[in-house]
């Protein structure tokens, strides 16, 4: 605290940093010129040495560019063809998709469409691959084409990102869909059978055999109607444990179950490695059962879920639950298998340990033995032992809650806490011993010591805040390079802030929210703001950052007629040569071929009352062999990359003159890669 204080107050110490700041640029320049004068004597060209110096100097200036500006830049800046060294998966918040962005350079890559359509990736607007994953997530065959993407979570092999898969929850309506990275496509989105929100997903086990999905607001198991008046009775929490295919690329439905959870308000969980692989933890809030009712005379949401000084973590035994619902030990709900709370409680499958108030997330430490909750309303963030729950479970002396789930003695599970700063959130790791929790109130994130030092044993355990930065603004989740994993990079930290107000220009009153990236290399009062990157959407809530050497991406489909959705030779492959229309009756059923600069057919008979199939397979197995296909007025756009086959649907319910056309400036005669579909009254 003290050394925060110092920073806030510290002109001396910025003072200081700026002259060893100037010393190092000049120290910089002076080794750009020596590289240069070496070049000259080499090629014996004529130059002028000193122009590069005085040039950047001279824009410094111009810019009023402060020395740590200078830096920050140098450590940012990618030169055009040089690629990053990490990749961050982030949340894309409300527009329902992912962001995929290069570290330290923050430039965008891509956006996976996920739960909403998307043009560019032709998903969602006739392509079957996309309809098929789309529809899946709908409920009740509601089409929902939105979602409110909230966490990401990397693939792991033992404890660490293995690049294969991405998974991601849509907490509006809970559903988790299923990205595969060697094509950067959403594969699969699956509902969840017994909730209709969601919050604490996605989280994968330490193998990614399963995906961990938990609840948010309490309601009855299926959302069957129920009276606000029967809450206690009627209404329940919930956790989702998915089992995943890693062959298959999928979330298994016939072999995942659920748990049955009191109606607290079940929010982040985080799944245990190491020492406490097999473990499964959960914050929750509002324990207090408030039901709102303002409009009644009743106490806001608000204040009724915030009047008791603790709530409950829960702490799920993972392998004994997966034992139990694979015994049958479950009931049903709408068709899908849950442990019931008496179930859990009987078997010891779940216990709860105090949490300080308006507890939000819990984060397991690398080494799977802490695990750090904060309470937004506490200035502290509250570690837990992992050897202390064990014990105190072992101990067997508890008191329960209203359903009987036992609570653990707060002293007998706690490690230590750390007075961290005001509105404490998300904590994150690196991999020197230091964890960082994000401030929502100050806001900043705050560094601090996780019972370090790890070298000397002889020392006192450290807990205690190192230091800390200010960020903007109001700061959510953060995230460090590989910081899910159990050995963290360290080196960068991505703030995901909310609301940028003066970061940037101003773009009207709905704000842009703000990416800042942060070198958390050195160690100690060290940590340096380099880089503001405005994020166009809202909001994004989480991001998981991986080495990008760890990801190997196709850059073209296996072979030509490829289905990207089943990874696989479709059935529709159509080769040159191949092309054809087929009738029956009103069936029609086409097989086009695309490749620089024509499809073939290019012209297409049909009558008004033809149901159309239409296969397109693009030929190429040219890395940048994109082509694109729209059909005006039938809302059709399509994406088929090299080797793809691409089938889509429609009613020919319009009669006229259509012209199609590939919409990627594939080559020089793109504009007459086009075609007429002829459709007769
Ligand atoms: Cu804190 Cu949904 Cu993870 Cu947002 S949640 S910040
Ligand atoms: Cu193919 Cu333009």
């Amino acid at each position: 605290m003290e050394r925060w204080e110092k920073q806030k107050r510290g002109s001396q110490i910025r003072w200081s940093r700026a002259v060893v700041g100037l010393v190092l640029i000049a120290a910089l320049f002076m080794v750009l010129l020596m590289s240069c004068s070496d070049d000259e004597a080499d090629t014996g060209e004529g130059a002028a040495p000193s122009a590069v110096s005085g040039d950047a100097a001279a824009i410094a200036e111009a810019r009023g560019l402060t020395p740590d500006d200078i830096t920050a830049a140098l450590k940012t800046y990618t030169p055009s063809g040089v690629h990053d060294d990490y990749v961050l998966f982030g949340s894309g918040g409300h527009s329902g998709q992912v962001y995929v962005v290069g570290l330290p350079s923050m430039r965008i890559l891509k956006k996976i469409a996920v739960f909403t359509p998307e043009p560019w990736q032709g998903w969602g607007y006739g392509a079957a691959s996309s309809m098929e994953v789309l529809e899946e997530g709908f409920v009740n065959g509601n089409p929902l084409t939105w979602g409110d993407t909230h966490h990401p979570a990397l693939s792991e092999t033992a404890g660490d990102y293995d690049g294969e898969w991405l998974f991601i929850n849509d907490k509006a309506n809970a559903r988790l869909a299923v990205i595969d990275l060697r094509d950067f496509e959403t594969k699969q989105i699956v509902k969840n059978p017994i909730a209709l929100n969601d919050h604490g997903g996605a989280f994968v086990t330490p193998d990614t055999e399963w995906v961990i999905e938990g609840g948010q607001y309490a309601a009855p198991l299926g959302w069957e109607y129920s009276s606000i008046d029967n809450y206690a009775e009627d209404y329940r929490g919930m956790v989702t444990i998915w089992k995943f295919d890693r062959e298959a690329g999928r979330l298994v439905p016939e072999e995942s179950f659920a748990m049955e959870l009191p109606p607290y308000w079940q929010d982040l969980c985080d799944v245990g490695k190491l020492v406490s692989a097999g473990w499964l933890f959960c914050n929750s809030f509002n324990t207090e059962m408030a039901t709102g009712g303002v409009e009644s005379g009743n106490p806001p949401f608000e204040t009724g879920a915030s009047q008791r000084d603790m709530d409950y973590m829960h702490i799920i035994n993972l392998d004994k639950a997966i034992e139990v619902a694979q015994a049958g030990n479950t009931f049903d709900v709408k068709g899908f298998p849950v442990i019931s709370l008496d179930t859990a409680i009987e078997e010891g499958l779940l216990y709860f340990a105090p949490e300080p108030k308006s507890p939000h997330g819990v984060s397991i430490a690398p080494g799977g033995e802490y695990m750090v909750v904060s309470g937004k309303l506490d200035p502290h963030t509250t570690v837990y032992s992992f050897d202390k729950i064990q014990a105190a479970i072992a101990a067997g002396e508890w008191e329960t809650d209203v359903y009987g789930v036992p609570i653990l003695d707060f002293d007998d599970v706690v490690e230590a806490q750390v007075e961290v700063g005001l509105g404490p959130l998300h904590t994150q790791f690196d991999d020197k011993g230091y964890a960082y929790t994000s401030l929502f109130l100050e806001p900043a994130v705050a560094r601090w010591s996780l019972g370090g030092p790890y070298a000397d044993l002889n020392e006192e355990p450290d807990w205690s805040l190192v230091s800390k930065i200010p960020v903007h603004y109001n700061v959510g989740h953060i995230s460090t390079a590989e910081g899910d994993t159990v050995s963290p990079d360290g080196k960068y930290l991505v703030s995901l802030n909310k609301w940028a107000i003066d970061r940037f220009l101003n773009v009207g009153p709905l704000l842009p929210q703000n990416f800042q990236l942060i070198d958390i290399n050195e160690p100690g009062d060290n940590l340096q703001l380099l880089y503001d990157m405005p994020i166009p959407d809202g909001e994004p809530h989480y991001a998981q950052i991986i080495k990008a050497d760890k990801l190997s991406p196709w850059e073209v489909y296996p072979e030509v007629g490829w289905d990207p959705h089943t990874q696989s030779p479709s059935p529709y492959a159509t080769l040159i040569g191949e092309e054809r229309i087929e009738r029956d009756g009103n069936n029609v059923e086409i097989f086009m071929t695309a490749v620089r600069s024509h499809f073939t057919p290019e012209h297409v008979e049909l009558q008004k009352g033809d149901h159309v199939t239409w296969h397109i397979t693009n030929v190429e197995q040219t890395y940048d062999a994109t082509h694109g296909f729209t059909i005006p007025l039938y809302n059709i756009n399509l994406s088929i990359e090299p080797g793809e086959t691409t089938t889509f649907e429609f009613d020919a319910t319009e009669d006229g003159v259509f012209s199609y056309y590939c919409t990627e400036f594939c080559s020089a005669l793109h504009l007459e890669m086009t075609g007429y579909m002829f459709i007769e009254p």
